[in-house]
């Protein structure tokens, strides 16, 4: 029987059959996937095939290809990486200025892994309503960066506050429609609150107030995939830390930066890395403000991870 697998705690996955009906699942003994050293080989938004035995659970016997995937590193295994959710339309990239602050390297590293992956981003700056006026002002000055780089930015707020955010998160509705979006961020920034206003009957957990300081807290702990009432999945995730880079050449890392990718075409070298190359146009961009630099830090941390083979 074919299903979608839809939740995964642990070694049991919930999958979503053709007919409607959920089906607790655990995975073949002998099941393993070629290539990627994961720490889950079956991930939400995955297509299987299963086997209902008679205690009316299920063996996932095999795995559809996938048209794409966001990959996070493990939390603790270090050389290993943590499939977030697999067949993804879009992803909501949540960031917030303060409380906490997402830094510009999370942001950039986001956006290049989901480049790699061929996945459209959206970038929702949430937490609106407790910026003060400077915040607010840097705040503006990233929507205006990021835009200019050709992501769409929205900045909303997603509580009842009397000040209100900046945008109605009900605006985004119809970008959701009959699409599978996953939404991605630091733990904190707001991804299952708007889990339950886009989906009401939802009621997946959210931390507490007093716990938003609390840094380090996860409150959502598995990933799991959420039917929209008018058509259409969200994938609420847990929080996300780091990412790897999977031994990318510096070449590959540069085409994910797409300004960067802009710039490199007039260097002097094919094989330029952008950072001590005579007639390296990407340098001069950046010496003229036409790159920020904070994407080219970006870039550099992501290259110093190609070089010392290391995660962050
Ligand atoms: N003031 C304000 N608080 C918000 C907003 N969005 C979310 N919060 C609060 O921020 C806290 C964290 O929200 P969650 O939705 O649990 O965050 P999360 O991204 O799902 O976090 P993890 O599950 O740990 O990854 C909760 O107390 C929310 O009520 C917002 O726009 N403004
Ligand atoms: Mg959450
Ligand atoms: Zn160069």
């Amino acid at each position: 029987m074919r299903g979608l697998v839809i939740k995964n705690t642990g070694s049991w996955y919930t999958v979503r059959t053709e007919n409607g009906r959920t089906i607790e699942s655990k995975i073949k003994g002998n099941f393993r996937l070629k290539g990627i050293r994961s720490t889950n080989p079956v991930a939400v938004g995955d297509h299987v095939q299963i086997d209902v035995n008679a205690e009316g659970t299920a063996l996932i016997t095999e795995i559809e290809e996938r048209r794409n995937y966001i990959i996070r590193k493990s939390q603790n295994l270090s050389k290993q990486s943590h499939i977030l959710a697999a067949n993804i339309d879009q992803a909501f990239l949540v960031v917030t200025i303060n409380h906490p602050q997402t830094s510009t390297t999370f942001i950039d590293r986001f956006l290049a892994s989901a480049e790699a992956y061929r996945v459209p981003v959206i970038l929702l700056f949430n937490k609106t309503d407790l910026l003060d006026e400077d915040e607010l002002y840097y705040q503006e000055m990233m929507v205006n960066l990021y835009e200019t780089i050709g992501y769409e930015c929205h900045q909303v707020c997603a509580v009842e506050t009397l000040s209100g955010g900046r945008e109605r998160l009900d605006k985004l509705m119809p970008l959701l429609k009959d699409k599978v979006t996953l939404l991605a961020g630091n733990s904190g920034v707001g991804k299952s609150t708007m889990i339950n206003h886009f989906i009401p009957d939802a009621d997946v957990r959210v931390a507490e107030i007093s716990d938003v300081h609390n840094l380090g807290v996860h409150t959502t702990t598995y990933s799991e995939m959420l039917m929209l009432p008018n058509g259409g999945y969200l994938i609420d995730t847990p929080g996300i830390k780091g990412f790897g880079t999977f031994d990318m050449e510096p070449e590959e890392i540069t085409s994910y930066f797409k300004e960067i990718f802009h710039f490199s075409k007039e260097c002097r070298f094919n094989n330029c890395t952008h950072t001590h190359e005579p007639g390296c146009a990407v340098l001069k961009a950046l010496e003229n403000h036409y790159i920020a630099a904070s994407r080219y830090e970006s870039y550099l941390s992501m290259l110093e991870d190609k070089n010392d083979g290391k995660y962050r």
